[in-house]
């Protein structure tokens, strides 16, 4: 995780490098609050599905903050709050969810290797390599 100059982003030489360095060449800035997100409850509701995607989910709090819940190796809920100036990358194949807290605001930076997809596979997904790939992850982190 990182901490970044969120005021600043436009001009960040250390958004800048990070980008450069990781390869993130796409990025967009979402915006999620029920007068500014259209479709705000269908979506909401889809963020907080456990689900995994095939690449990598790297996003980056500008304003407002929110929970990430990722799961842990014994498949336990950890839970993220994020806001202002973090970034998180999480890797593909984990599982995970997303949910506003009280304050029912955040605006962040979604980054992308490439052309973004964002295709969000609900649990079960155990059967993609991207899956197989992060379990082996785990594993090896363990010893
Ligand atoms: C996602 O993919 O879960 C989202 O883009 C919503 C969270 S962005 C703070
Ligand atoms: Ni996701």
């Amino acid at each position: 995780m990182y901490q970044l100059d969120a005021d600043n982003y436009e001009t960040d030489p250390d958004l800048a490098r990070i980008r450069k360095e990781k390869n993130y060449s796409w990025m967009d800035i979402i915006t999620i609050h029920k007068d500014k997100l259209p479709n705000y409850q269908d979506k909401i509701k889809i963020f907080y599905e456990e689900h995994l995607h095939l690449d990598d989910e790297i996003r980056y709090i500008l304003e407002g903050s929110g929970y990430f819940d990722v799961r842990d190796k014994d498949d336990k809920w950890i839970r993220i709050f994020m806001e202002k100036g973090d970034m998180i990358t999480l890797p593909a194949g984990i599982y995970h969810r997303f949910t506003l807290d009280e304050n029912n605001y955040v605006k962040a930076m979604r980054l992308f290797v490439g052309e973004p997809v964002w295709t969000a596979y609900n649990r079960p997904a155990d059967h993609f390599p991207a899956r197989g790939q992060y379990i082996q992850f785990l594993a090896q982190a363990a010893q």
